[in-house]
């Protein structure tokens, strides 16, 4: 009788087992952003990173002057001297539009702790300036009036709440106010209630991007606590792999040892390796400083291009950065350098758009992307005039530049070898249409 109690209880125990874990599984699979979710973002390819806060008035760092270059005691009363006369939310977007952006991602709330939006949770926020409109309501409906899809980033770190217990916060020798003790607990809710506010008022948002997950207060569970209820709030919104622990440095890639989330991989101020599997971005800056800096050197158009197109050659999207005068302006020499790259997807979007990086990993000459049947042939180097493709599974039908013009090219069991025109050549990439009998 006992053993046959046993065996019973085991079958219970077994069937319950067997309904329940693919239920928890599912659960956990459920939240995960789909491909299709991702579709809108990977197409895109191009997208406008906005730094800005108070500090743009001292000209220095938003990520670590604070304490540094800057006092704490300064740092945290610039906001009441910003004030953004000259800020129009529909011109930043037009400025995004021209340049051939399809998303923009604005700092909500950086490591120093200000909010840019109308917050119920601290007087640290945009509201409590001279200018006192909220500046991501302004963005976000200039944006949706637009059709570019409005992201917001957002700082897990937070040196001016003292419930974030790091020592980095104020520089060196800083000291937690009187009586108070860091509570992360009691933080994650305080940043709940951010986001929350973030996604419900100014959403539906296309991506939440995460930074400063690093110290280590953050944890993997937490990490993972955080992708869910933000999915939660909002299905279908993208999250990139800072919200957990598993990013490689600068370097940007996620670690395999864990089961670590995040929707894509944020290689920072470099372009991404060839990455074809999984979704990546890089940001980088226009000119050397994620803030605004007086006088700071900018990338030239061939640099840009190059950017660009090594990345989605390379598999991945761009996140190019600008910062923002204390004014509200966009420095002019940026707003013309975007045009210029405007210009140039205007006639080679085609290429860019909705393609796949590859398939031909990075070359010395260049990087391929493809879409259908067509292959893209970016040539970055201004120099040379041949070029050799791998051999490629289907057979080409016919190569060309955009405008129609024929290239001359020739087939061998070795690969293709493509000779590049002589005139119609574009210093910053020759593009060559090669059309296959099937996808590449
Ligand atoms: O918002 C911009 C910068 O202000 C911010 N990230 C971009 C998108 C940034 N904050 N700090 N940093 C960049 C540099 C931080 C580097 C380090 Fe680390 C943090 C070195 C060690 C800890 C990141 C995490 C790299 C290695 C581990």
């Amino acid at each position: 009788m006992k053993v046959k109690n046993k065996i019973f209880k085991g079958v219970i125990i077994t069937i319950c087992l067997c309904i329940l874990l693919p239920l928890h599984a599912s659960a956990q699979s459920s939240i995960q952003t789909t491909p299709e979710e991702m579709q809108w973002w990977k197409d895109a390819k191009f997208g406008l990173f906005i730094h800005w806060g108070p500090v743009s008035l001292k000209g220095t760092e938003i990520g670590w002057s604070r304490g540094q270059q800057v006092s704490v005691e300064e740092y945290d009363n610039l906001y009441k001297q910003f004030n953004l006369t000259e800020f129009n939310a529909v011109e930043w977007v037009n400025v995004a539009k021209a340049a051939g952006m399809k998303y923009v991602v604005i700092t909500s709330k950086h490591h120093d702790g200000f909010c840019l939006w109308n917050t119920k949770t601290t007087s640290y926020n945009i509201l409590s300036t001279p200018f006192k409109r909220d500046v991501i309501k302004e963005l976000s409906e200039a944006c949706k009036q637009s059709g570019i899809t409005f992201c917001t980033y957002y700082s897990i770190l937070d040196w001016y709440q003292p419930d974030y217990n790091i020592s980095s916060r104020g520089g060196p020798g800083y000291k937690l106010p009187a009586g108070q003790k860091p509570d992360m607990d009691r933080y994650v809710t305080y940043m709940k209630t951010h986001l929350r506010e973030l996604i419900t008022n100014y959403g539906p948002l296309g991506v939440m991007w995460f930074d400063g997950e690093w110290e280590e207060p953050w944890t993997h569970d937490r990490g993972l606590d955080l992708y869910k209820y933000i999915r939660s709030l909002q299905p279908g919104i993208i999250i990139n792999n800072r919200v957990d622990k598993g990013r490689r440095g600068m370097e940007g890639s996620t670690e395999s040892d864990k089961d670590y989330t995040g929707d894509f991989d944020t290689p920072e101020q470099r372009v991404g390796n060839y990455q074809v599997n999984r979704p990546w971005e890089t940001c980088m800056t226009i000119c050397r400083q994620w803030a605004w800096k007086p006088d700071d050197t900018m990338k030239s158009l061939k640099e840009c291009i190059n950017i660009l197109v090594s990345t989605v050659g390379g598999g991945g999207n761009l996140l190019l950065n600008v910062g923002p005068m204390p004014n509200g302006k966009i420095e002019q020499r940026q707003v013309d350098r975007l045009k210029e790259i405007g210009d140039w997807l205007e006639k080679n979007g085609e290429s860019i758009y909705g393609t796949n990086g590859g398939p031909i990993p990075p070359q010395s000459w260049g990087v391929t992307t493809h879409k259908g049947n067509t292959l893209y042939v970016h040539v970055l180097s201004d120099t040379g005039s041949v070029i050799a493709l791998p051999e490629l599974k289907s057979s080409i039908k016919k190569v060309s530049l955009f405008d129609g013009t024929p290239v001359v090219f020739e087939t061998t069991n070795m690969g293709t070898v493509i000779k590049l025109p002589e005139s119609n050549r574009d210093p910053n990439d020759t593009v060559i249409v090669v059309e296959l009998d099937r996808m590449p």
